[in-house]
């Protein structure tokens, strides 16, 4: 196998990495793509980061002519690009802003987790803000209140961007909330997740133990 051309900026927590891990294995690339871990927070930038994406966030990916794609959601699209099998973010149509849609929803999903992780890990006890944690907590179950009722049945139709990134999510709160018991609040969300779970290319790029 030929040395891979591009480099990524990971980290096995981030969940915004994984779905451009997860999208990776189903597409056959991974073999593409370096992987370069490395240790970012908001509070905490690394400096081969920030040169490469400003912002200081990952992922970030380096292609072979030294350019630079960030934003998991650009990402993914770039690379959905670069495959020749049937693409996971649908091209044209009403699928295709449907199931971005979704994804989008997920992905502000894990905006408010992640949100909550720097809130509560990051920060010193006693600045903790209860309201503005409450209500990044109200964000995740009205998120997750609506793909239970809503889109449960079209998230199993097909596993795409949009189920990629609400895969990714759902194991995100697991790693970084194991107590939050979603799953009795929405069983069919949760007997969606088993299935997707048992696909090689989630349990390859599962989060730390
Ligand atoms: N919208 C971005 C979010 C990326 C993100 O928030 N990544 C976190 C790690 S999970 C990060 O880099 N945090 C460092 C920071 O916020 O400075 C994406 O989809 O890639």
């Amino acid at each position: 196998m030929s040395a891979p051309s591009m480099m990524l900026y990971y980290n096995a927590a981030s969940p915004f990495a994984r779905k451009v891990l997860i999208l990776l294995h189903e597409t056959g690339q991974a073999g593409r793509v370096g992987l370069k871990p490395v240790a970012v927070t908001p509070v905490n930038p690394d400096a081969e980061v920030c040169h490469d994406n400003p912002c200081g966030k990952i992922p970030a990916l380096c292609l072979a002519d030294d350019n630079v794609i960030h934003d998991s959601r650009v990402i993914l699209d770039y690379l959905d690009h670069q495959h020749a099998g049937h693409p996971l973010i649908p091209r044209d149509g009403p699928a295709r802003w449907r199931r971005l849609t979704l994804a989008s929803l997920a992905d502000a999903l894990l905006d408010a987790a992640v949100l909550i992780r720097y809130e509560t890990f990051l920060r010193p006890e006693e600045k903790h803000w209860s309201d503005w944690l409450d209500n990044q907590a109200e964000k995740i179950s009205r998120s997750l209140a609506y793909f239970e009722t809503e889109a449960v049945t079209e998230l199993s139709a097909h596993f795409d961007i949009a189920s990629i990134t609400l895969a990714s999510a759902l194991g995100y709160l697991d790693f970084r909330q194991p107590n939050l018991g979603w799953r009795s609040s929405y069983p069919r969300l949760a007997s969606w997740y088993y299935e997707v779970s048992q696909r090689p290319s989630m349990l390859e790029t599962q989060p730390p133990a």
